[in-house]
């Protein structure tokens, strides 16, 4: 009968051990663990991301829990939730859409653990299921792209002036047509995304002032480059008089460049050329003419990351939204001192 007792309490006593092990955060030096959902490696933009937040987790000697969705919400659904399960101090993440993130944040104030959204934004209507966005301007990254064009379009007294294009002067380009609008076909982000919501709305808003401007296609490369080849390829085919290409990231129109070079378009006379982040390709085809405005968006997020998440673990309050720092960069810029792009 003892012997009976014995096992009894034995195996109560392992089974308990093990619940509390499994379910137990491991000892950390500052006892701070972050989780983190990438969405991907899409493009030169995101693998700069990427590495900023590697590195300063690991200058900040933060434990970093990193999953790379592979393109997939669910995948990042799914990791947030063994965030959940695994206590983590704090999630954060890169919402691949706006949409679609309520149950699992619900989820994640239910355990009481702080979330903050990094890079692209969530269109939710309960705010108080994150505690902060930290990312990009990307409505603004949309505007400035259309500034750019109205100053390309001006003429020498300052206006508007389409028949004042005819001869070429520094700052203009010639048009065939005096009268015909400026003929602009846009590239645009993944579906959903906030970068290609808020970029073509930006762009858009700016625009809306100038009849004379007309978007005649838009499509999305879902920000890679092989797809802004593909793209360009079926456009020309497509539409005859092309005047801009506005891009929602450098990838798509590194590939578009490599479309129209195949038959003797030359990107950024031909065709001006507008492109959103700034990796050093695109830095260096706007020094050799080929693109003509850069909007920068900065990818290296990872510092500021790590001070707010720091922040939250430590039950403190963030500002709801922060952005970084970005400058745009054309072809009038002397870009002989610009920094190296890091990416
Ligand atoms: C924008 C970011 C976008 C970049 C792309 O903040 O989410 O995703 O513009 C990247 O290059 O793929």
């Amino acid at each position: 009968m003892k012997l009976k007792f014995l096992l009894f309490f034995l195996s109560l006593f392992f089974l308990c051990a093990a619940f509390s092990a499994c379910s137990r955060k491991p000892a950390e030096p500052d006892g701070f663990i972050l989780g983190f959902s990438q969405i991907g490696a899409e493009s030169a933009w995101r693998n700069c991301n990427t590495r900023s937040v590697q590195e300063a987790a690991a200058e900040t000697g933060i434990q970093l829990l990193f999953f790379n969705a592979e393109q997939k919400q669910e995948n990042q659904i799914k990791a947030i939730r063994s965030f959940i399960a695994y206590q983590v101090d704090v999630i954060a993440f890169v919402p691949i859409v706006s949409e679609g993130w309520e149950n699992v944040l619900e989820e994640a104030k239910e355990a009481n653990i702080p979330v903050l959204i990094c890079d692209r934004e969530i269109n939710i209507d309960d705010k108080s299921l994150y505690s902060g966005y930290l990312g990009t301007n990307m409505f603004q990254q949309g505007q400035r792209s259309a500034e750019y064009l109205i100053k390309k379009f001006f003429d020498s007294q300052g206006n508007i002036n389409f028949a004042g294009l005819a001869q070429e002067t520094e700052s203009n380009i010639p048009r065939s047509g005096a009268n015909d609008p400026v003929k602009i076909v846009e590239l645009s982000g993944t579906e959903g995304s906030s970068p290609a919501i808020l970029r073509a709305q930006g762009f858009r808003d700016v625009l809306s002032e100038y009849p004379e401007f007309e978007i005649i296609y838009s499509e999305s490369g879902d920000f890679l480059r092989s797809k802004g080849y593909e793209l360009m390829c079926n456009i020309l085919e497509k539409f005859s008089g092309i005047d801009v290409i506005y891009s929602h990231n450098d990838g798509m129109t590194l590939g578009a460049i490599d479309a129209m070079k195949e038959r003797g378009i030359r990107p950024g006379e031909d065709i001006i050329i507008i492109s959103i982040d700034g990796e050093q390709a695109a830095i260096d085809a706007m020094i050799r003419g080929e693109i003509n405005c850069v909007v920068e968006c900065n990818p290296k997020q990872g510092p500021d990351i790590m001070r707010l998440s720091k922040l939250l673990a430590a039950g403190e309050k963030i500002p709801p939204v922060i952005y970084m720092y970005e400058e745009v960069f054309t072809e009038w810029d002397d870009l002989s001192g610009i920094a190296p792009r890091g990416y």
